[in-house]
């Protein structure tokens, strides 16, 4: 297997944290988005959707989404699970995974993708007014996860899972995205500061 891989990029972040929870490594290639790597032909002929990240399998097959990734990653390696123990688990996880990539991920990646002078080049034009959209539409979904997190220790149940990843990865790109986080959220904010102190999170 291969991973192509940009270290500074939200979502091959998703797939590296989850390969550490698994404690697994793969070999991995990067590629460098702020030089245009992923717009070349070599790059398009791996990923015809020109993004990060992206895993060659044995048989040359691509999986290109990092969730499918990580699905796939769990099929290989099970323990500990990510994406749930049986059905019910796996039902909850799917609904945490998919709220918070909606609702809290994207809106703070198009926030970032829309604003920031770095990605001027990729988001070509900007619309800032469309990032300050964006904001509002986050700090909500930050509200709605600090009410439920006042029952369980993580986003989708007491065990750490694939919805945390994408959550955590989006509260980081928060800086970058000047997202600005709530203060009076103290239960978001004590599931922050546990998830970061994971050492598969730890930048
Ligand atoms: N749905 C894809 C999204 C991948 C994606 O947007 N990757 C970004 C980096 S975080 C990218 O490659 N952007 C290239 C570009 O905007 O041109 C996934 O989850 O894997």
């Amino acid at each position: 297997m291969l991973l192509y891989n940009t270290p500074l990029a939200p979502n091959p972040r998703r797939v590296r944290i989850f390969l550490a929870e698994k404690n697994v490594t793969i070999p991995m290639r990067d590629v460098n988005l702020m030089a245009h790597e992923h717009k070349n032909e070599a790059y398009s002929a791996v990923n015809a959707l020109e993004e990060v990240p992206a895993l060659v399998l044995d048989d040359g097959a691509v999986l290109t989404e990092s969730v499918a990734i990580c699905r796939y990653i769990e099929s290989l390696y099970p323990e500990p699970p990510l994406f749930g123990r049986d059905g019910r688990e796996q039902a909850f996880v799917e609904m945490w995974q998919r709220r918070v990539e909606f609702r809290l991920f994207a809106p703070v990646a198009l926030a970032f993708r829309h604003s920031h002078p770095a990605l001027a080049r990729l988001e070509s034009p900007q619309r800032p007014e469309f990032a300050e959209l964006q904001r509002p539409r986050a700090q909500q979904m930050m509200r709605f996860l600090d009410q439920e997190l006042a029952s369980r220790r993580f986003i989708a149940s007491d065990d750490f899972t694939i919805a945390d990843i994408t959550a955590i990865v989006a509260m980081d790109l928060t800086k970058f995205a000047r997202v600005e986080i709530p203060p009076d959220l103290p239960h978001l904010s004590r599931w922050r500061a546990e998830v970061s102190a994971r050492p598969s999170v730890v930048p």
